[in-house]
């Protein structure tokens, strides 16, 4: 299987190559060939992979000759680019927000609703990193005691703006802690020593997108418009992995109990519910990890037999890399890459 990243030289393409390898390893995923391609600044500079080094190319503006095409170059490019590198057979799987909410472009988290990716019509949406972080752990309770309403409070790390967030925020730290002042970049105000309750841009409706992306997202993914979901979306300065706190309301009432021993046997899922034991999901223990750490499960105080859980994700990872991956293997799972003649 030939596979390209498009964006590989950005924080989710260095991911990508990192989960591209394990997969690799472990045996799911066997790459004949990975094309790397990014703006004209990198071409030119080579990336490891394999053993090898590989050379960074500029994005081809027409079709790209691979089975797999994973984009990760920002809404923009996709939207430019995405139709002519699949219009000669390669599948897209699309990290950007350019087309999730196109009908025919199925809206993939694999251990969710992955039989979607399997209807795609050449390109395939990988959500939002809050969404699918959040559905991980929302998806299994949904099934079993259905869920009216769901409330999100975010704490998204700076690895959401992408490797220049990331970097703006060491650098910007630095400058604070030798006495100079933070200016900001990347995001609406100074990151260090701060959270700012502004992520994309504001609606009429008073969210922000990326608020409304997490109601929008939930409800294809999850196939069912009638939950209410209510976001607000916050920075702060931490390098990567979002957390979120959420409360739901359900149909059928549950019992935290019940809901550690479901989520306990979900895909995807760590349980890390210990609060005598300081055990709870945390940036500092999810970072790196594949699995969305899921604890403070606990009876809601404001819903009768609601539940109220803290999540940890790596937004590069499963809010990103990861799920894209995981996207191509269950693609190729089930026989759902044509590979071209000659491979
Ligand atoms: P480059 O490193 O050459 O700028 P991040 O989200 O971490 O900022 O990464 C964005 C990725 O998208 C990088 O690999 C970046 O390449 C790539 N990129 C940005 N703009 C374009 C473009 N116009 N065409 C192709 N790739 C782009
Ligand atoms: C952030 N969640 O943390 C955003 C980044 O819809 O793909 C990803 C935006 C998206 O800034």
């Amino acid at each position: 299987m030939r596979v390209a990243i498009v964006g590989a030289t950005g924080a989710v393409g260095h991911e990508l190559m990192q989960v591209l390898e394990q997969s690799q390893q472990r045996g799911s995923l066997k790459i004949d060939e990975l094309q790397l391609y990014a703006s004209p600044r990198s071409a030119g500079k080579t990336l490891p992979f394999g053993g090898q080094d590989l050379t960074v190319q500029v994005t081809p503006e027409g079709p790209i000759d691979a089975d797999i095409v994973l984009a990760s170059a920002g809404g923009s490019v996709s939207l430019a680019l995405a139709h002519q590198w699949a219009s000669e057979g390669a599948i897209v799987i699309d990290n950007s927000s350019a087309f999730r909410y196109d009908a025919d472009v199925p809206l993939v988290v694999p251990e969710v609703n992955g039989p979607e990716a399997l209807k795609h019509k050449g390109i395939i949406a990988n959500p939002n990193c809050t969404t699918a972080i959040a559905v991980v752990a929302v998806a299994p309770i949904h099934r079993k005691y259905g869920v009216k309403r769901m409330i999100v409070s975010t704490y998204q790390a700076t690895s959401g703006a992408g490797q220049k967030g990331m970097d703006e925020l060491l650098t910007e730290t630095h400058k604070v802690l030798h006495g100079q002042q933070a200016s900001h970049q990347e995001f609406v105000h100074p990151i260090p020593f701060n959270v700012i309750p502004h992520i994309d841009a504001f609606q009429d409706n008073g969210y922000t997108k990326e608020e409304m992306k997490v109601a929008w997202e939930t409800h294809k993914i999850l196939g069912d418009d009638s939950i209410k979901v209510s976001c607000t979306a916050v920075r702060i300065p931490t390098l990567r992995t979002h957390s979120e706190a959420i409360t739901l309301e359900l149909e059928h009432p549950a019992t935290p109990d019940e809901i550690r021993e479901l989520l306990g046997s979900a895909p995807g899922v760590e349980v890390r519910d210990n609060p005598g034991g300081k055990l709870y999901p945390m940036p500092l223990t999810a970072s790196g990890k594949y699995d969305v750490e899921v604890g403070r499960i606990r009876q809601s105080l404001v819903f009768d037999g609601g539940i109220d859980l803290f999540v940890a994700g790596d937004q590069l990872l499963k809010g990103a890399a990861l799920n894209a991956v995981q996207i191509a293997e269950y693609l190729q799972e089930h026989g759902a890459i044509k590979q071209k003649a000659g491979v």
